[in-house]
């Protein structure tokens, strides 16, 4: 695949102030140079890596201007794929962008697939599969927390903790495999503590690296927050309050908000992914009862749940199925319309376990409704520890980094059981090795084809 030359739009389609289009692969300088006349002459061949020349793009066939352009000149090994690479900055416009990459297909390029200069940049080995999943997060990342995490990725933050961690594995490796020659009774029990301490040492270490799993899910995800209750209580206010702007449709009439409403803000660095639903009840109306459905599915995917209820209505058996529903989550119960006479007080709601509850007028005082509820989810997240953890050591950011790492753990358990046991040590060294492997698949060592795909697909073409 890689001796193919590939080439896409690396910018955004639509007007801009340049559209880049890159080339990389063994041919990008030689179809660069059928396209491109550099104003002083000569070939883009000729240059050295790290060269701008200022030209036209020219159609061949045709001999006709499709735009000016600067070349930009990155040789293998130095550029972003680690293959020969020339940009092409023209004119941001959708169509002129579109007609030198026409061009460069027409004269020797593939298109390439959403993010395979970057999946290049891996296998050549620019990049570790860490580092590349950080370029997804970088572009992608919802507030200044989650950039900072990600761009620690892609200095290597998490490669040198797995490395670390791999180090440790190995040593215990080689005590294990130094033994197994031993006759089992002559083995020193020195020896065996050794690789027994060394195993716990390991595990210590793959647990405490799986702590970070919610933080960074948190940092590269935003958290999923489901605004949930009845219907007419002012979730849909509550939505409009905390982006400040009347995003969401607030009427007297229950069941106005069918279908969910996501938006992304950030709260003092922490992106909440704010997703507005439709009020829960029993409904004859078929659109609003698969808004109902809907809002369900919703609650069980919830990071956090912010249950709204009416203190000016009496309350209901829908309050309390959703009370019932939320018992186990992360969850504030919001007591809004106190503006109103009120028809209940606290003790009637029963016990809410360990969830915050605040007491509010969206309608009075929306501004100190949104401080009161930051401290509340910020204090239920731990963000002092999100904030802190996103600028000392490596973060887990992934689904598919923490199952690595379950599946480590696991092995190691099985290593230390086999030991503890009593069995022969060759057992030991198979887990050990499983383990290893599992880590592997994080930094991209031991993953597999199919595995590589799925990562890459996420990205943008041209990226
Ligand atoms: N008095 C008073 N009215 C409020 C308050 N908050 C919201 N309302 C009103 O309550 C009504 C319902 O508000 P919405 O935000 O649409 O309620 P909802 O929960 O989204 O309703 P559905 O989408 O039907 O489930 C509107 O008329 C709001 O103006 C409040 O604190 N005090
Ligand atoms: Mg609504």
């Amino acid at each position: 695949m890689t001796d193919l030359t590939i080439a896409a739009v690396a910018t955004p389609l639509g007007e801009g102030g340049i559209g880049v289009v890159r080339l990389s692969g063994p041919d990008a300088l030689a179809i660069a140079d059928k396209i491109f006349h550099g104003k002083k002459g000569g070939r883009l061949g000729d240059l050295k890596t790290y060269r701008v020349r200022y030209g036209r793009i020219v159609d061949p066939d045709t001999g006709k201007m499709v735009d000016e352009a600067l070349a930009i000149v990155m040789r293998a090994p130095h550029s972003y794929t680690a293959e020969d690479v020339v940009e092409l900055q023209c004119h941001g416009g959708v169509v002129s962008v579109q007609e030198v990459l026409s061009l460069c297909l027409a004269h020797g390029a593939r298109l390439a697939e959403p993010g395979e200069f970057t999946k290049r940049a891996f296998l050549n080995g620019r990049l570790d599969l860490s580092q590349a999943e950080a370029v997804i997060d970088i572009v992608r990342s919802p507030t200044r927390l989650g950039l900072e995490v990600a761009v620690d990725q892609l200095e290597g933050s998490l490669s040198r903790r797995m490395k670390e961690l791999k180090e440790i594995l190995y040593k215990i490796v080689v005590q294990v495999e130094a033994s197994i020659d031993f006759p089992e009774d002559d083995l020193p029990e020195a020896q065996l503590e050794d690789i027994e301490s060394g195993i716990l040492h390991a595990m210590q270490e793959v647990d405490e690296l799986m702590q970070t799993a919610d933080d960074g899910k948190i940092l590269r995800e935003g958290l999923k927050t489901v605004i949930t209750g009845k219907p007419n209580v002012g979730k849909s206010s509550l939505l409009n309050t905390l982006l400040d702007e009347n995003r969401a449709l607030v009427t007297d009439i229950p069941g106005t908000t069918r279908d969910t409403i996501e938006e992304v803000i950030n709260l003092r660095g922490v992106p909440l992914r704010l997703i507005d639903t439709a009020g829960i009840r029993e409904s004859q109306d078929v659109v609003e009862r698969l808004g109902v459905a809907r809002s369900l599915e919703l609650l069980e995917q919830a990071d956090l749940v912010l249950h709204v209820l009416d203190r000016s209505e009496p309350l209901s058996e829908e309050d309390f199925e959703v009370l019932r529903r939320t018992r186990d989550a992360r969850r504030i119960v919001l007591i809004n319309k106190v503006d109103l006479p009120p028809l209940w007080d606290l003790d009637d709601l029963g016990d809410v376990g360990d969830s915050p509850v605040l007491e509010m007028s969206l309608l009075v005082d929306g501004t100190q409704v949104v401080n009161r509820l930051a401290d509340a989810i910020l204090g239920l997240v731990g963000s002092g520890s999100i904030a802190s953890s996103a600028g000392s050591r490596a973060l887990i950011t992934r689904t598919r980094h923490k199952q690595a790492l379950q599946q480590a753990q696991q092995a190691l358990h099985n290593s230390l059981a086999t030991l503890q046991q009593g069995l022969p040590l060759d057992l030991i060294a198979v887990d050990l090795y499983a383990a290893l492997e599992f880590l592997g698949e994080i930094t991209g060592e031991t993953v597999r084809e199919n595995v590589l795909d799925r990562i890459f697909a996420q990205f943008c073409i041209g990226k």
